[in-house]
């Protein structure tokens, strides 16, 4: 009895081990040094379980073209996460839900820096969408704010 006591824990201890395994997902974030509003978006990942690490680049245009992101969807910080890019200051519950959902896009961007979305705070809100792109130039509103 003991003994499938210490089987049931160990079982437990291994699965609790690869949730938060397969939950920290690693982000790769290309921004500018200087760019404050790509430090808090960082932020809100991480506070939302995000292991994000941060390449500081003088430019982030060519990080934009090199993945895919069409210039009409660009932001300021370009990221990767499991094979897609995220562009700009979309929410963390898009990203997790896109890496539940996994749909055969590029990404995910919100355009521009609109005031209110995670990283702009602020006292202002700004109505914005969430864009899933593909390298076709499909777009589609994959949430709305
Ligand atoms: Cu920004």
């Amino acid at each position: 009895m003991k003994q499938r006591a210490w089987a049931t824990f160990f079982l437990l201890v291994l699965s609790v081990g690869t949730l938060s395994v397969a939950s920290a997902a690693e982000v790769i974030v290309y921004k500018s040094p200087t760019c404050g509003c790509c430090s808090q978006w960082v932020d809100h990942l991480r506070a939302n379980g995000f292991d994000v690490k941060t390449r500081e680049v003088p430019d982030v245009t060519p990080y934009k073209t090199r993945h895919g992101v069409p210039s009409e969807l660009a932001s300021c910080h370009t990221a990767l996460v499991e094979g897609y890019v995220i562009e700009g200051h979309v929410p963390a519950r898009d990203i997790k839900r896109l890496l539940s959902e996994r749909p055969k896009v590029t990404g995910l961007a919100v355009p521009g820096m609109p005031l209110g979305s995670p990283g702009m705070e602020s006292d202002t809100k700004q109505a914005y969408n969430v864009i899933a792109f593909d390298k076709a130039g499909n777009k589609a509103v994959y949430a709305r704010y």
